[in-house]
C-alpha cells in the first residue's frame, strides 16, 4: 500500500519530504551536503528517495542512485547538538557501521513527528 503523510493509520509506516545530511561514515567525519529528501520509514528500514529540483549525487561520494536506505536496528536518534549545526529543530540519527545523519525540517512540528516515529521504530526493533 502507498504511504500516506500524516496521518498514518500504521504507526510503523511514515513518509514525507526532509532534509538529510550525512556527517559521519565509517567512524569518519564527512562533509555536510544537504538535500532534501522524500523520507519514508517502513518497520526499521529508512529509505530517502532523492528530492526533485537537481542537486548533486545523493550523499556526496559519487553515487550516483537515486535512493539510500538505512536499517534503524540498534541505532539510536536524538536532537543534535548546538555544535553539530546552526540550524534548529534538527535530529541526530546514529546507524551501524559508524554512520551519523542529521535530519531536518524548517518546520519543527515535521521534525517533530520524525522523532517519535523513529524512536518508536527503534524500540520496536531493539531485540530483533
Ligand atoms: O557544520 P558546517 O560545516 O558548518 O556545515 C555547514 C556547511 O556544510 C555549509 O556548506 P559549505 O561549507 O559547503 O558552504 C552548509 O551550507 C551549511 O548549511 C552547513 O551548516 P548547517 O549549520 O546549516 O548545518
Amino acid at each position: 500500500s502507498a504511504c500516506v503523510q500524516e496521518p498514518s493509520e500504521k504507526p510503523s509506516e511514515k513518509c514525507g519530504p526532509l532534509n538529510v545530511t550525512k556527517i559521519t561514515e565509517h567512524g569518519k567525519r564527512v562533509r555536510k551536503n544537504w538535500m532534501s529528501s522524500w523520507t519514508v520509514l517502513k518497520g526499521s528500514t529508512l529509505l530517502f528517495a532523492k528530492g526533485q529540483g537537481g542537486g548533486t549525487s545523493w550523499f556526496g561520494g559519487g553515487q550516483s542512485k537515486p535512493e539510500f536506505t538505512v536499517d534503524l536496528k540498534g541505532g539510536s536518534v536524538d536532537w543534535a547538538p548546538k555544535e553539530k549545526s546552526s540550524k534548529k529543530h534538527v535530529l541526530e540519527l546514529k546507524i551501524r557501521q559508524g554512520m551519523e545523519l542529521l535530519l531536518w525540517s524548517e518546520d519543527d512540528g515535521v521534525v517533530n513527528d520524525w522523532f517519535k516515529a523513529l524512536q518508536d521504530s527503534i524500540s520496536a526493533h531493539a531485540w530483533e
